[in-house]
């Protein structure tokens, strides 16, 4: 169905792939297009899955976007490069489910903020993280200069950007880029371990969850709160809230609906 990229679906859990290892995967437009496509009419309706998990198929999760495409793109083109990649971003960031970056090799310009918009990351030993765009004459592009400084501090995202050095995986752990590294053939067992962990919460009190972190973190304190706030009610109301507290007396797992 897709030429550059793989997804399935396995009950809770979804892989999606990206799969154009001769460009390390680099993002071009078709493949912008494809994950875009995957993200509106596979992963949004379905209701049962709750965790997406994202890879690069080969050496590298996402060596950037394409180079050799943008060259000799126009300004007008080059807009529509970046709100192409916006959306992406802004799709899984807004996304109900909780998507987890196994990086498993170069994540690099678009690559790292692919990686950075989803919910956590979980890299390979292997990884190489960096936004090498102002060596390339351009700005990080698919919401790096935005993304980047809420994970790792204003400081350390200028380091990144304006020096536009790769770092590597333990340094990525050290500010705070990324969440864990395991060495890698730990790398997918580690994050279907993870992804299973979290679609086994209730499904309710996860997605509001994300909810209440993203939105807190754009707002103040105060108005974070009431978010927060807010949110509980649906989770007080749900019949989930009641099956875990009742599981936790009665000493058995909870059994969630998401209801
Ligand atoms: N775009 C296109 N092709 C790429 C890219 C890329 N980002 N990265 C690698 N490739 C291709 C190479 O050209 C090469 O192709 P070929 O075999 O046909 O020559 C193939 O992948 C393998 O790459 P290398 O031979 O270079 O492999 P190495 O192991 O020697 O090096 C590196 C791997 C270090 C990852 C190296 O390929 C590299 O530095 N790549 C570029 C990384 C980079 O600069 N990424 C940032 C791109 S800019 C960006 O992401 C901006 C996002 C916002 C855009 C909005 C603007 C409008």
């Amino acid at each position: 169905m897709y030429q550059h990229i793989l997804y399935e679906a396995k009950g809770s859990i979804g892989y999606l792939t990206i799969n154009r290892p001769k460009a390390l995967n680099a993002l071009n437009t078709e493949v912008l297009t494809e994950i875009q496509d995957c993200l509106d009419t596979q992963i949004t309706p379905d209701e049962d899955l709750r965790v997406v998990i994202v890879t690069g198929a080969g050496r590298s999760f996402i060596a950037g976007a394409d180079i050799m495409e943008m060259k000799d793109a126009t300004v007008p083109e080059g807009h529509a490069y970046v709100a192409r990649g916006h959306k992406v971003m802004d799709t899984i960031d807004r996304s109900p489910k909780i998507f987890i970056a196994a990086v498993n090799g170069f994540a690099l310009g678009g690559g790292c903020e692919l990686a950075m918009a989803c919910d956590i990351r979980i890299a390979s030993e292997k990884a190489l993280f960096g936004q090498p765009e102002t060596h390339l004459g351009i700005t990080p592009g698919f919401s790096g200069t935005q993304r980047l400084p809420r994970l790792v501090g204003k400081g350390m995202a200028k380091y990144l950007i304006l020096s536009a050095e790769n770092i590597k995986a333990d340094e990525a752990l050290r500010i705070g880029l990324v969440e864990k590294v395991v060495p890698a053939e730990e790398l997918m067992p580690t994050v279907e371990k993870l992804a299973a962990r979290i679609a086994g919460n209730a499904p309710i009190a996860v997605r509001q969850s994300k909810v209440d972190i993203n939105a807190g973190m754009d707002a103040d304190l105060a108005t974070g709160c009431r978010i927060e706030a807010e949110a509980m009610t649906a989770c007080f109301a749900s019949e989930d809230k009641h099956e875990g507290m009742t599981a936790f007396a009665e000493k058995r797992d909870p059994d969630f609906k998401n209801r």
